[in-house]
């Protein structure tokens, strides 16, 4: 090899590292193993810090919450096989909730690979459904263009994981140092730009609507749109219906918002969508929890849907103005002409008078703390302006419900998979994405036993996420499912013993606090708020509540039980 050659060689290793640094990556989450050892060894003294978690899939919900504060790709790196089996659950969160991820998992070295190979588990086949686009890396000096092409599919167009398999022959060898290419993937070339026909036929079919309701999803914030959603609401004056997942794209104390929408949306919310003769669809994905039983399912509205995947479009609803592009281009687009809509008063008074006979509303009492007071108590102490993560549950329905987001990239929950586990390493995540802010993990107190090994990591970066668990003693949602749909027949939702959460906190080192006397509750929460490093509460609540009100599974959004006026 002549003395020129030999210059423009490096290990797989040292590329990899080098792309990450162009990428800007500010944070990895990983766990190491065999078949990564030589990039943990390059870690050893990387610049950009590692956060080591206690389990895989802390590592991918981290990633998860730090890519929805930040908008930025959240990186992994596993070992190869359990490692890389044991982040297929956050994939598959990922992917239905539209992160972008870039995810290294180890995989043996190139020439054992189908040999079964100790730790070897074939993870394109098993990653295929479940990322935006996988690679196994074949030749070292692949590694740079691979990486760039990752990150750029990651978080461009919808935003979705990428995994890059890594044989670790593929980090130790040395591969030729090649000449930067600009990103080329002819298959991959989102649409951003929005028909201008469409877009002229939206307005037209605004000028005739007498019941028109805007449905925001997920895709408004992920095109940082929430600006142009509030003008072109407000210009109009079209109700706005948020999705679990949009919340915090529009401001709720608007009068135009009307809330959640979907199985336990407000009452309001879901009352427009079934009675609307046009319906805007903004970055949602028309997901079953929010339509309730199609067949009656905004039955006479002209339904328009913009989204930046073309494949959403018509894939639940039938639509007759499909826009195809960014939330926020389009919204602009929208805005290009002022305008004005004059013809549907009634409808406005209609849902003023729905939303304010039927808000989200319980029963106080001074026995025992109501969950929906705790959540309420911190919305209040808060201000409304916390980072807040659930896990999946009665309490994340009850987060949607009592604590309004004034503004957008706050709220973390997994939707589409509704993945218990979720909600504590999220929070880790984007507290790591915004170190200055206040992050509040709400936890029930079985999913929180799913991932809490992750106490760990606020202990080793006295991370001052607060973890608000809401214990009802029960996997509180299936409980309620087995009360009002199995005759009360508590089929294991209601486990025998459950863990001392305050001396496990202590087992940790972490700060524990029990809430449990309702006349304590907001200066107990208030106390643990204004603690400087990471606090764990357990606020015990009354185990009976039910998320309310309710679309029952098979019902249409028009038939919600627990209306209360
Ligand atoms: C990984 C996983 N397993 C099972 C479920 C089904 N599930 C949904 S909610 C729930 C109960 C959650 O209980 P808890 O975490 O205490 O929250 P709560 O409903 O009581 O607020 C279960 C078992 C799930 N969503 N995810
Ligand atoms: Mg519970």
């Amino acid at each position: 090899m002549s003395q020129q050659t030999q210059e423009k060689m490096a290990t797989g290793a040292a590329l990899l590292l080098e792309a990450l640094k162009e990428e800007n990556v500010e944070v990895i989450f990983g766990y190491p193993g065999g078949a990564v050892l030589p990039l943990y060894d390059a870690l050893y003294d990387f610049e950009i810090p590692h956060i080591l978690t206690r389990h895989e899939q802390g590592a991918i919900h981290a990633a998860e919450g730090y890519a929805r504060v930040t908008g930025k790709p959240g990186v992994v790196v596993v070992t190869s096989g359990p490692g890389a089996t044991n982040v297929l659950t956050g994939l598959t969160d990922a992917m239905m909730d539209s992160l972008p991820l870039v995810v290294f998992t180890g995989q043996v070295a190139s020439t054992v690979i189908g040999t079964d190979a100790f730790q070897e588990a074939d993870i394109i086949g098993l990653t295929t459904p479940i990322t935006k686009h996988n690679y196994q890396v074949r030749k070292v000096s692949d590694l740079p263009r691979i990486i760039k092409e990752a990150f750029h599919i990651a978080s461009t167009g919808r935003p979705g994981p990428v995994v890059i398999d890594l044989p670790k022959n593929m980090v130790t060898d040395a591969g030729e140092v090649l000449e930067k290419a600009p990103i080329n993937l002819p298959g991959y070339q989102p649409n951003y730009e929005p028909n201008r026909m469409q877009i002229a036929k939206l307005l037209k079919a605004l000028q005739t609507a007498e019941k028109p309701v805007i449905l925001a999803g997920a895709g408004v914030l992920h095109a940082k749109a929430s600006e142009e959603l509030t003008r072109f609401a407000r210009m109009y004056q079209i109700p706005v219906v948020h999705t679990l997942l949009g919340l915090g794209g529009f401001p709720p104390e608007d009068p135009l918002f009307l809330g959640m929408g979907g199985m336990h949306g407000s009452y309001a919310a879901n009352m427009a969508l079934y009675e609307c003769d046009l319906l805007i669809n903004i970055g949602a994905r028309f997901d079953d929890r929010l339509t309730g039983n199609l067949a009656h399912f905004a039955q006479n509205a002209v339904v328009a849907h913009i989204d930046i995947d073309p494949a959403e479009i018509s894939k639940n609803v039938p639509t007759q103005i499909p826009i195809v592009g960014t939330a926020k281009l389009a919204l602009e687009a929208l805005l290009e002409k002022s305008g004005s809509k004059t013809n549907h008063m009634e409808w406005l008074v209609l849902q003023q008078n729905r939303k304010e006979k039927y808000p989200f509303a319980y029963k106080e009492t001074d026995e025992a703390i109501k969950p929906q007071a705790a959540i309420a108590a911190l919305h209040e102490i808060t201000g409304g302006n916390a980072i807040i993560t659930t896990d999946v549950g009665q309490h994340q329905m009850w987060s949607a419900q009592y604590y309004p987001f004034k503004n957008p990239d706050k709220w973390v929950t997994s939707g589409g998979l509704g993945t218990m586990g979720f909600g504590f390493p999220a929070a880790i995540g984007a507290q790591f994405g915004k170190p200055d802010e206040l992050v509040v993990a709400i936890v029930g107190d079985a999913g929180f036993q799913m991932t809490l090994q992750e106490l760990s990591v606020l202990k080793d970066h006295d991370l001052p996420v607060k973890i608000l668990i809401i214990n009802n003693e029960a996997l509180g949602m299936v409980r309620q499912w087995q009360e009002s749909f199995y005759q009360k027949r508590y089929s294991h939702s209601l486990p025998q013993s459950q863990p001392d959460f305050i001396a496990l906190a202590a087992a940790y080192g972490i700060h524990g606090v029990r809430i449990e006397d309702p006349t304590l509750l907001k200066q107990q929460l208030q106390e643990a708020m204004d603690y400087p490093g990471p606090v764990l509460i357990d606020c015990r609540v009354i185990q009976s509540e039910k998320v309310m009100p309710m679309v029952a599974p098979g019902k249409g959004v028009h038939e919600m039980e627990g209306i209360e006026g």
